[in-house]
């Protein structure tokens, strides 16, 4: 049984009191490995490795820091194979996926925040015959990054890669569903050089190493991302403390399609951004709202190419869908397709649990799930579901389906889909989200600014924002 170990001041070692907790493959609901239990102790010895490495990295020359990033990037980018297997052993995710989409982007982070800290400057103000006014950027010191399960490399580096970047060290937590990759990115880190105590990875339970980390006086900042229930817990603990929080919580994500849509671009992308990683994606569309002429003719078209959509063990080339990540989660997602039917919904296809042979037998499958004749206003279509599971809706006016779209306690991300360019730019902007994406889902730019507003999350990671978090501005003034 392989145990996997923390990351403390360029050390693999085991947690402590060197408790382990089960770590489950979700496609054959079996424990393949273990994690570390790691307590408040762990954490202190984490923050202590950082402390001794702090002055050392943020006087490090920027360019030199992105070196060492860059090594990492390119070990992971020589092991995709290897990262991509276990992100999906690990998440339950198609390999594909992990391979095309998870792996790549962890590199991509690396190397973008690598190269954007060596283009990130500040400004200078000039008072004429006072003085002039110049603005450091200097990295916070030691900083929290805490990660969710459902893109777990990706999300990982997305926090990390800018964090380092800038200077300061790091104590993260990956998801304790997910930890396999933070692993492997350790081994790579102490391969790379990375010198010991900028990152320190502590694997553990949130209630026990998140909530140590959001309470240590010591960390500075805390970088979420996950349910929007943890980031007020850990807002609650953090305001007091006066920390830097960024929050990038939970989605509701509406689809709005529009008769004069591309129909066939519409169609096959909406197919994506409705059961990508098994709808476990903040940004999926799980509300999908078609314009009346041609709601029949798409749900028609919509629930034929999805009862095709192979659900399968995530190593079949041919899976489209692979487990979901648990089985409580598993179960999360199936009370509420029993909940939609409660609430008047009718199931057009798929809606419940898939059993697969052999070795599969005991993993965790949902049937990509379609689901119409809903309030738009009723708790399916309110609360975050986060798996194979979406609802349709038809719409006759752009009032009606902005107060639909925008009716939900998040705001996160939407899709629109028209071919109107006028009509494009009038609903982006009446849209509550912090991404819109028009004719398409899922284009990243890294350079733009990611997150939500309601309750999907406080603040903007992404690009020259995610530098700002993990930098403090310090205005000199220099009289003449
Ligand atoms: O998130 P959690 P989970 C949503 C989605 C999902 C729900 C719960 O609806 O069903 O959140 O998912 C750590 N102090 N999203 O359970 O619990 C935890 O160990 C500090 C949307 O994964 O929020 C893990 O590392 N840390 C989201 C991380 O927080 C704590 C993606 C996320 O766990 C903690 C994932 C605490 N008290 C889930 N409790 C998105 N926006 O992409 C837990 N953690």
């Amino acid at each position: 049984m392989k145990y996997i170990k923390n990351y403390i001041n360029g050390q693999l070692i085991a947690p402590v009191l060197d408790e382990h907790i089960e770590n489950i493959d979700p496609s054959r609901g079996k424990v393949y490995s273990m994690i570390p239990d790691s307590n408040q102790q762990d954490v202190e010895n984490a923050v202590i490795a950082a402390e001794a490495a702090f002055s050392a990295w943020s006087n490090t020359p920027k360019d030199e820091r992105a070196a060492i990033m860059i090594k990492i990037a390119d070990i992971i980018e020589s092991r995709l194979d290897q990262f991509a297997a276990a992100e999906s052993l690990d998440n339950g995710k198609p390999v594909s996926l992990a391979s095309h989409v998870d792996i790549p982007r962890a590199v991509s982070n690396l190397k973008f925040f690598a190269t954007a800290i060596q283009h990130y400057a500040s400004e200078s103000h000039n008072m004429e015959g006072q003085g002039i006014n110049y603005t450091l950027r200097k990295p916070i010191g030691i900083v929290g990054c805490i990660s969710p399960w459902n893109l777990p490399l990706y999300l990982f580096t997305w926090k990390i890669a800018p964090a380092i970047a800038a200077g300061n060290c790091v104590i993260a937590k990956p998801s304790e569903v997910t930890p396999m990759t933070a692993f492997m990115l350790s081994e790579v880190c102490a391969e790379a050089g990375l010198p010991k105590g900028v990152l320190n990875i502590v694997h553990g339970l949130g209630h026990k190493v998140g909530d140590a980390m959001t309470k240590h006086p010591k960390i500075k900042a805390i970088s979420f991302t996950g349910g929007t229930n943890t980031g007020a817990t850990i807002a609650k603990i953090a305001a007091p403390m006066f920390k830097k929080l960024s929050l990038e919580l939970g989605g509701k994500n509406p689809n709005i399609i529009f008769a004069d849509c591309d129909f066939d671009k519409a169609l096959s992308t909406t197919i994506r951004s409705s059961f990508a990683n098994q709808g476990q994606i903040c940004l999926c569309g799980s509300r999908i709202f078609i314009e009346r002429p041609i709601y029949e003719k798409f749900k028609a078209v919509f629930v034929a190419k999805v009862e095709k959509s192979k659900v399968s063990y995530p190593s079949d080339p041919e899976a489209k869908l692979g487990a979901v990540v648990s089985q409580p989660h598993m179960e999360k997602v199936l009370s509420y397709i029993e909940l939609a039917k409660e609430e008047g919904g009718t199931v057009l296809t798929g809606g419940h649990q898939v059993k697969l042979e052999g070795e599969y037998s005991e993993g965790y499958y949902i049937r990509p799930t379609i689901i119409e004749g809903l309030a738009y206003d009723c708790r399916t279509n309110q609360e975050e579901i986060f798996g194979p599971v979406v609802t349709i809706t038809p719409f006759d006016t752009e009032e009606e389906v902005l107060k639909m779209a925008n009716s939900t306690q998040y705001g996160l991300a939407s899709t629109v889909w028209t071919e109107n360019l006028r009509k494009a730019h009038r609903v982006a902007n009446e849209i509550d989200a912090g991404i819109v994406w028009v004719n398409s889902w899922l284009v990243r730019d890294l350079r733009t600014p990611f997150g939500g507003v309601k309750n999907s999350g406080v603040g903007r990671e992404g690009g020259f924002e995610a530098l700002r978090f993990f930098t403090e501005p310090k205005n000199v003034f220099i009289q003449n």
